[in-house]
This record gives C-alpha cells, sequence and structure tokens, in this order.
C-alpha cells in the first residue's frame, strides 16, 4: 500500500473512499487527478458495487444503457459499445471492469476489506479508519461511496435457521449462479428484483411460489438489442446530452416530461399521453402530465390506465385483482420494469401468495408456513430489498466531533446538508446521501454531480490550505425541512416504501431522497460552490 506524509507529519492517505462501485470508481479517477493520495477500501473482490452483488437471474438496469454509463470521459465511451436497450448485469459488470482497467484503478483498491469504523480527531484533523482485516488507516477526508441500495436484509422471520433447503437473497446472489432446474422454488418479495428474477426462476423450477406482501406496478421494459444508429448517435453527442440530462429532473433525456397538467388536458389526449408512453417502455409513462404524482387526481388516472393494461396480462380475472397494487399512487415507490413477469402466473407451476391474506408465520425445515399451511420447497430466494441510504453508511461505527454517533445523530432519520456532509463530522462526505436526489434520478449522473463537486471543493480546500469543511446546523437543520416540505407536496410519502424507510420495522419513517430534481439541486450545489461553501464552515 503507498502511503504518503501529510501536512500534520503523520503517514497516512490525503483521502479514503469507501466502496468500489461507480461512486468509488470515479471519485478515486477524480482525485488522482488532483494529486492527491487515495486509497479505496471495497468489502467485494472486485469493483462493481451493486453490480457486483446483485448476480440474480433478470438483474438488468431501468436505465437505458446508452444514459448509464460515465459521461466524463469521451474516449472511454467512445470504446465500449452496449448491445441492449437495458443492460443486462453481466454487462454493466464488464463495463465497470473495463473502466477499472482503462483507468487503472485497482492498484489503489483494497478488496475483500470491510470498513468497520471510523473516528474523528479534532487535535489532528484526521480521520483514523478501521477495517475487518485488522487495518487502521489515518485520513485527511472520508467519503462513503458505499451506494443506496447496498445493505441487504433478510427479515426477521421465525425459523430461518432451520430450512434444510438452499436460501439465497438477490442482493447476494453466488458468483457461480444457481441452478433451479426441477427444484421447488418460493420466492418472497415482488419489488424490482422479485419481479425481475421470478420469470426466469420459473423456467427453471419445477414448481414455483411466490409470496406477495404488496402488489407493484410494473410495465414492459421493451428491452431489445439497440440499432447501430441509435449506439453512433449516442457516441457522437454523450457528453453534450449528459450536460442536458444533467438539467432535468430525473437526469434522463430518453423522453420529455409533458409540463401540461392533468386537468389542462382531454380525456382522450391524456389517454393517448399515457398510451403512448406505456407503449414506449420505461420510465416515460411517469412524465405523462406535470402533476403526476402531485395529486391523487391527477395520479388515479395513470394508476387506473396501468391497472388496466397489467390487467390484460393475466388469464384469470381473481389472480389477475391480486397482482394490481391498489393501496399506493403509481410511481411512488419504484415503478418495475418487467419482460413477462405478469405473465409468467399464466403458467400452471407458478402460484401466487398473498401474504396479506396468509402472513408467513415462519420458516421450516421444509419450507414456508403462511396462513397455516406448509409451502414446501427445495430452495428461497429472498427478494426482500435492503435497508436502503442509511443501511450502509450506518453499518460503519462513523464518529466525529467529541465522539458524537452518527447513528445516535440519525436515530430519528438521516439529517445532511445536500445530502453531502453532516454538521459535527468535518471532512466526512456521502456521495449521493440522503437528502439528495440519488435515488429518484439516473444515479451515474447524480454520481458524477456528487463526485465533481467533492472533488473541486477538495481542490480548493487543498489550494487554500483550508484543512476542513463541515456543514453548519443551521444550514443542514433549514435543508432537512426543505427536503420534507418538497417531499410534502408530492405523493412520495403516501406509499410504504423504502424511500421512507418503511421496509424495515423500527426505522424512522422519513423521505431520505430529495425529490426537487436533479436539475434545480445541481442549481444549488453551484451557488453553494460559488459562494465559497456558504452552509458550510471552513476551517484553516
Ligand atoms: O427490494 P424492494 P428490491 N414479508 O424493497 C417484500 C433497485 N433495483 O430488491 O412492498 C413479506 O423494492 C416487500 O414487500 P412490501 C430499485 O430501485 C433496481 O426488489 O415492503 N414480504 C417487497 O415486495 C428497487 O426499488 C433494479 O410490502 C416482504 C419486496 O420484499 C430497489 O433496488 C432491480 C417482507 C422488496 O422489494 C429495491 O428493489 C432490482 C416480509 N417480511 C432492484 N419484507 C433495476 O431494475 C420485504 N418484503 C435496475
Amino acid at each position: 500500500m503507498t502511503e504518503k506524509q501529510n501536512k500534520s507529519g503523520k503517514s497516512d492517505f490525503d483521502a479514503i473512499i469507501v466502496g468500489a462501485g461507480f461512486a468509488g470508481m470515479y471519485m478515486l479517477h477524480r482525485l488522482r487527478g488532483l494529486g492527491l493520495s487515495v486509497r479505496v477500501i471495497e468489502a467485494g473482490e472486485g469493483v462493481g458495487g451493486t453490480w457486483y452483488w446483485n448476480r440474480y437471474p433478470g438483474a438488468r438496469c431501468d436505465i437505458e444503457s446508452l444514459e448509464y454509463q460515465y459521461g466524463f470521459s469521451d474516449e472511454i465511451q467512445r470504446d465500449w459499445t452496449w448491445t441492449e436497450r437495458y443492460a443486462a448485469q453481466p454487462e454493466i459488470l464488464r463495463y465497470q471492469n473495463y473502466v477499472a482497467d482503462r483507468l487503472d484503478l485497482r492498484r489503489d483498491i483494497s478488496f475483500s476489506t470491510r470498513v468497520i469504523a471510523a473516528q474523528h480527531d479534532a487535535a489532528s484533523g484526521l480521520w483514523t479508519v478501521e477495517t475487518d482485516q485488522g487495518g487502521t488507516y489515518e485520513t485527511r477526508f472520508f467519503i462513503m461511496a458505499t451506494g443506496c441500495l447496498s445493505a441487504a436484509r433478510v427479515p426477521d422471520f421465525k425459523g430461518i435457521n432451520d430450512f434444510e433447503g438452499e436460501w439465497y437473497h438477490t442482493g447476494g446472489w453466488p458468483h457461480e449462479g444457481v441452478d433451479f432446474t426441477g427444484k421447488r422454488v418460493a420466492v418472497i418479495g415482488t419489488g424490482s428484483s422479485g419481479i425481475q428474477s421470478i420469470p426466469l426462476i420459473a423456467e427453471q423450477a419445477s414448481q414455483l411460489t411466490v409470496f406477495q406482501r404488496t402488489a407493484n406496478f410494473t410495465l414492459p421494459a421493451g428491452n431489445r438489442p439497440l440499432t447501430p444508429e441509435e449506439i453512433a448517435e449516442t457516441k457522437a453527442r454523450l457528453l453534450e446530452q449528459r450536460q442536458h440530462a444533467r438539467q432535468t429532473p430525473g437526469g434522463i433525456i430518453c423522453f420529455e416530461y409533458n409540463e401540461k397538467l392533468a386537468e389542462e388536458m382531454t380525456p382522450e389526449e391524456r389517454e393517448k399521453e399515457l398510451r403512448t408512453r406505456w407503449m414506449q417502455g420505461g420510465f416515460a409513462f411517469l412524465g405523462a402530465y406535470g402533476d403526476l404524482t402531485a395529486t391523487h387526481e391527477a395520479n388515479a388516472y395513470a394508476a387506473d390506465f396501468a391497472r388496466d393494461q397489467m390487467r390484460c396480462a393475466v388469464e384469470s380475472p381473481q389472480l389477475a385483482e391480486k397482482l394490481l397494487p391498489n393501496d399506493h399512487p403509481v410511481g411512488v415507490k419504484r415503478l418495475c420494469l418487467d419482460t413477462n413477469y405478469l405473465e409468467t402466473f399464466n403458467l400452471p407451476h407458478v402460484e401466487l401468495v398473498d401474504v396479506r391474506e396468509a402472513p408467513i408465520e415462519k420458516i421450516t425445515a421444509k419450507g414456508v408456513l403462511s396462513g397455516g399451511r406448509e409451502y414446501e420447497v427445495d430452495a428461497i430466494v429472498f427478494a426482500t430489498g435492503f435497508d436502503a441510504m442509511t443501511g450502509a453508511i450506518l453499518s460503519v461505527d462513523i464518529r466525529g466531533r467529541h465522539g458524537i454517533s452518527l447513528r445516535e445523530k440519525w436515530v430519528a432519520g438521516p439529517r445532511t446538508y445536500l445530502g453531502l456532509g453532516s454538521a459535527g463530522f468535518p471532512n466526512l462526505f456521502f456521495i449521493t446521501g440522503p437528502g439528495s436526489p440519488s435515488v429518484l434520478s439516473n444515479m451515474i449522473v447524480s454520481i458524477e454531480q456528487h463526485v465533481d463537486w467533492i472533488a473541486d471543493c477538495l481542490a480548493k480546500l487543498t489550494s487554500g490550505n483550508i484543512r476542513s469543511i463541515e456543514a453548519t446546523q443551521e444550514a443542514e437543520d433549514s435543508w432537512v425541512a426543505h427536503v420534507n416540505e418538497v417531499a410534502a407536496e408530492t405523493l412520495y410519502p403516501q406509499a410504504n416504501s423504502w424511500y421512507m424507510g418503511a421496509n424495515i420495522p423500527g426505522k424512522p419513517q422519513v423521505f431520505m431522497p430529495y425529490p426537487g430534481g436533479v436539475g434545480v439541486y445541481g442549481q444549488k450545489l453551484d451557488e453553494v460552490a460559488a459562494s465559497d461553501y456558504e452552509g458550510f464552515r471552513l476551517d484553516a
């Protein structure tokens, strides 16, 4: 491991980055460019983050691959060619490895190493970072690039250790894959991971039982091979397209948001807009009119339309009704994109169990006991999601000024300024942290936005001999209040979603991402940087 002497005379790194997914990789590249000594610490054996761990059958991006790639290097994007409209996990992981090779990133990454604690020392101004391999490193800047959906969670089902078959979580899938041929399989969970994996597991399994707690809105992804023309167009204009994407609400340009409100359109216009966008596939549907996620009345047109489309895919009317979401507005939980999900329930060996009617009582030695019936299976797939947005950050025991613990500070929900930093924690940065657009946007665009902001900030601090930067309490309080206000103007808080922490028993229910849009948020970031970091305290 290369080390260098820093200004205070202690042996350490200028920056430690936790995580070697899209965020950590680009952060490393930018900080190297500033001449800083940097070490990335990564729990996995390779780069990739989300795409390293989520290898379940059907894992695929729900942002179009031509937009789900780095936009910082014209050379890199020109030399890489995507094959499908929505790239599958193996292709995305190959891309990340290709970038790691091109930029020679691995020499500064410690793999198979997990950061377990970090403590700030006020006297030296340094962070001491501890790993599960016994390593302790001192660093000036400590950057969490841990991802929003990386702390996989198996619910606390009774009896789970008694199960005699195999079990898997979609977010930690075996690298060698799993062959379900001829097996009786249970899948618990019908979010994006369940919806993507169920059709492929059904192709192999002799019997598949799906345990659904909440039916989700899902629409056909419309995946297909990319045409040579589409590829050439993006290669010629990606950097320009990326500038445009940064001004949009979601960081994507493959569709335009219709700014008209639902009531400003005739029923025929609304229907046409919804139908065209449904057929287009992907998130275009949510841009059908300006107030789709703002009012119940406007949302109901889209939700009814979506249910009608979904109903058509299921042969049994009774089964269709169980698969239709009726308890939340469309678009306020992550919309799922599928390939033959609903059609899978027409197969004779696939059964749906509604766990609201028949709650899962426990896992038994032979399977799942639900509603008094034991479903005997050879394998269980937990597609039960993540401790989202805060889980990975708080898995590290982070202690700032005066030993204050981040876990304690965030006990009633995450508190940040701009999703980038938290008062009491100097020189600690979050990439796409809670309070930033993050999961409501194209993650790559939001990652690049944050990495560029952090890198420019560190360049200014270093050249200006400023030792530390820290969010002020006032700025943080007012940002948290602002995020809540913006969220309250939408329907987002009205669903039991992981955006709200609702999927984790006992987790505070706070809307965590910033719903004001990437463009608006980017302006705020620019203003803060241009004002010499208003809302942050700088110490020489
Ligand atoms: O997780 P989820 P996910 N008993 O939390 C159910 C991204 N992603 O891994 O809704 C029974 O959405 C839970 O039920 P409920 C994407 O942003 C993207 O699928 O809480 N059921 C739900 O059905 C996505 O939103 C892609 O009532 C239980 C499911 O498990 C995010 O990751 C692909 C339960 C969990 O769904 C998370 O998706 C995959 C219990 N005790 C993921 N606990 C792309 O397409 C939970 N559930 C890019």
